[in-house]
């Protein structure tokens, strides 16, 4: 680990170090590498793959939602009274608990760059990968606010547009944000019955259509009665930003039970496309647009641009 290099990040208390082409925090990278080497797969796990603030929470309750519907209905599921992220814990951590699991949970969220994978998830057949993407200018004001919120308060937070500076350059965590991006469409391309790429702004769309295509792939599809009787909204609706953003659990509660500084709240912020437009210069805004769009082309991948839709 010390012999990796490593650069200032955000905030002076957490230098990025850089594996395998990506920056990332220290106790990040421990998890990552021990997962990569020691991780043993069962049929039918899902890891739940993303970039940071591309919409992790979001599909952590709605995956939840979905494999727990047989057991839980909407008036008495877990995602009531705990936050997603502790319904469904990050690979983080890995190092004490190697079985990440839930029991009967086969969800395995991880922020890990697709080619960091447990080794034995990228040569297996039988897990299925969903990956979630967000528009590059969402997803860095979203995690400029979040790092801000989750600072010691004695630091000064550093500027947005140092911020910016540094995400352009693919400074930030997990970055550079459209090479994870990348990796996971063409993994998503190349294995399309194993890798399901889904980007934040059609589930915001449609999410209907998006719930039941993730339902249908992670192998837990809706049945035609199920349908009918409304169960696909009655999950959206569970899991949507005004219902898990008004709860009480996650108003106040915190995300893990021995940690003071993370709140359950500072995953709810606004929840919408396009909050760039609030933050971001135009000048900043086509800076982004145009990295994204250079290292894009030629893939068959594109973000509509500049109007937050996608
Ligand atoms: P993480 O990577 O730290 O887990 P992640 O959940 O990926 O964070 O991203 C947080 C963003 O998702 C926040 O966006 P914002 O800052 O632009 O508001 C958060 O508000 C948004 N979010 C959280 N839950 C939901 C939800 N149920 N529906 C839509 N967006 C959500």
């Amino acid at each position: 680990m010390s012999t990796l290099p490593t650069e200032n990040g955000w905030n002076s208390f957490q230098p990025l170090r850089l594996y395998e082409g990506f920056w990332t925090f220290p106790h990040f990278l421990e998890s990552i590498i021990l997962a990569q080497h020691r991780f043993k797969p069962k049929p039918g796990d899902i890891f739940l793959c993303s970039a940071p603030k591309s919409g992790t929470t979001w599909l952590k309750a709605l995956s939840f939602a979905i494999v727990t519907r047989n057991l839980y209905d909407t008036s008495n599921s877990p995602l009531l009274t705990k936050g997603p992220h502790h319904c469904v814990p990050n690979m983080v951590g890995f190092e004490y608990k190697p079985d990440v699991r839930q029991p009967g949970i086969p969800l395995i969220p991880t922020h890990a760059p697709y080619h960091c994978l447990p080794k034995s998830v990228l040569g297996s057949d039988d897990v299925k990968v969903v990956y979630i993407c967000r528009d590059p200018k969402d997803a860095f004001v979203s995690m400029f606010h979040f790092a801000a919120n989750r600072r010691p308060k004695e630091n000064e937070h550093i500027a947005i547009e140092e911020a910016f500076e540094l995400f352009c350059l693919g400074r930030s965590v997990f970055g550079p944000a459209w090479d994870h991006i990348l990796g996971y469409w063409k993994a998503s391309q190349e294995r399309p019955e194993k890798v399901m790429f889904l980007k934040y702004e059609e589930f915001m769309n449609d999410s209907e259509l998006y719930v039941k295509k993730l339902a249908e792939f992670i192998g837990y599809p809706f049945s035609f009665e199920e349908e009918q009787g409304g169960v696909v909204k009655k999950l959206i609706d569970l899991c949507s930003f005004e219902n898990l953003s008004n709860l009480d659990v996650n108003k106040t509660g915190k995300r893990h039970e021995d940690d003071d500084e993370a709140t359950n709240k500072t995953f709810f912020i606004k929840g919408k496309v396009g909050d760039w437009q609030n933050h971001l210069t135009p000048e900043m805004a086509n800076r982004l647009d145009n990295i994204v769009e250079q290292k894009l082309s030629g893939t068959g991948l594109s973000f509509e641009l500049n109007n937050g839709s996608s």
